[in-house]
């Protein structure tokens, strides 16, 4: 398993890249961790519909996202909000989303980001096929896909992986290996050593790396994107993590996983080890942290306030988006709210 910097801080290999870009990836972190805080705080509150936090994970999302050029295109799930706002998807819409409200899943003009999916694993043929589109018109664009251990269980797993071997396109497959899908341990999930390891059935590299790490993330996945937008192809990466909170809000691990494992987690927890790597270099201070917290927090309750102050939908934005011309179903429900 590749891996940069232990939990402790302690730089394990030769580290590729620069204080300062340390320095970003940490303040990154930092803010995704306050969106999921505070969007724990507004779905007890009742002012989002279920959420999935994702803290523990943020390494793996931020470090991946780092990889990416602005253009390449993600194609991601609900638990994956760090991710798709560092690769371009503003905090405000992934807020709006969570509210219920369609318009939280249309990106910006210019963002190749797909909104979350919400189908387990129905998200990574999408990928392939973009990354496939890229390659046809010529363009050196890579598709990056992100999903869950479960989600190597689905049939779509594999025309993903097979298609994309068979046609060498320009993907990579992010595994974020968070120890569960909902209540299912990994080790049940499937019998494989690791996931990494079923690349090579499909003919592509595999690679397993410390998902807590965010610096071995951005380089392995660089090493990834670089290849396949060399015309190499796709790769398969397992980024090993855990999902420090519950599948989402309505779950409770409790009943299903002993909460010391998850306590030996916070020990590898994503940020502490950057900010000790940090603090060693002389690249840390308390105050700085002070000022990376309030500036994050400043800028999560901008979004929210610009989620929470969208008009209300009309019924053409919640039932039109979807089909070019609206089905039978639509047209009914249309009628059925006076339009
Ligand atoms: C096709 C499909 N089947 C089942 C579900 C219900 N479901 C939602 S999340 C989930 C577990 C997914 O686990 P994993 O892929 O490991 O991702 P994680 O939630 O751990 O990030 C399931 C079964 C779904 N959303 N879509």
């Amino acid at each position: 398993m590749r891996t940069l910097i232990s939990p402790d801080g302690i730089v394990t290999d030769r580290l590729p890249f620069t204080l300062e870009e340390m320095r970003r990836l940490y303040s990154d972190m930092i803010e995704a961790r306050t969106y999921d805080h505070k969007c724990m705080a507004l779905q007890r509150q009742g002012r989002l519909a279920t959420y999935a936090p994702f803290e523990g994970q943020e390494a793996a999302q931020i470090g991946a996202a780092a990889a990416l050029r602005s253009d390449d295109w993600v194609a991601a799930t609900y638990r994956d909000a760090a991710l798709m706002w560092r690769a371009g998807y503003p905090w405000s819409l992934l807020v709006a989303g969570r509210t219920g409200d369609e318009r939280g899943g249309q990106p910006p003009e210019g963002v190749n980001v797909l909104p979350p999916s919400i189908t387990v694993g129905g998200h990574m043929i999408h990928a392939v096929g973009l990354a496939w589109a890229e390659a046809l018109n010529g363009s050196n664009r890579v598709a990056l896909t992100s999903f869950g251990d479960g989600a190597t269980s689905e049939g779509d797993f594999h025309e993903a992986m097979n298609f994309a071997a068979v046609f060498n396109t320009p993907t990579v497959f992010l595994c974020q290996n968070n120890g569960f899908a909902i209540s299912y341990p990994r080790d049940e999930q499937t019998r494989s050593e690791s996931i990494a390891m079923k690349a090579e059935g499909y003919g592509m590299p595999g690679f397993l790396v410390d998902g807590n790490d965010v610096a071995a993330v951005l380089e392995v996945v660089g090493s990834a994107v670089a290849r396949a937008r060399n015309g190499e192809g796709p790769t398969l990466i397992e980024a090993l993590t855990y999902r420090l909170g519950p599948h989402t809000t309505s779950d409770d691990p409790g009943r299903y996983r002993d909460e010391d494992e998850a306590e030996g987690w916070r020990e590898r927890d994503p940020l502490e080890r950057v900010r000790l790597l940090l603090e060693r270099a002389d690249g840390w201070t308390p105050e700085w942290q002070g000022e990376l917290q309030s500036r994050a927090t400043e800028l999560i309750e901008e979004a929210v306030a610009i989620a929470e102050a969208l008009p209300q939908p009309t019924a053409d934005e919640m039932l039109l988006r979807m089909y070019q011309q609206p089905t039978a179903p639509i047209r009914e429900q249309l009628g059925e709210i006076g339009r």
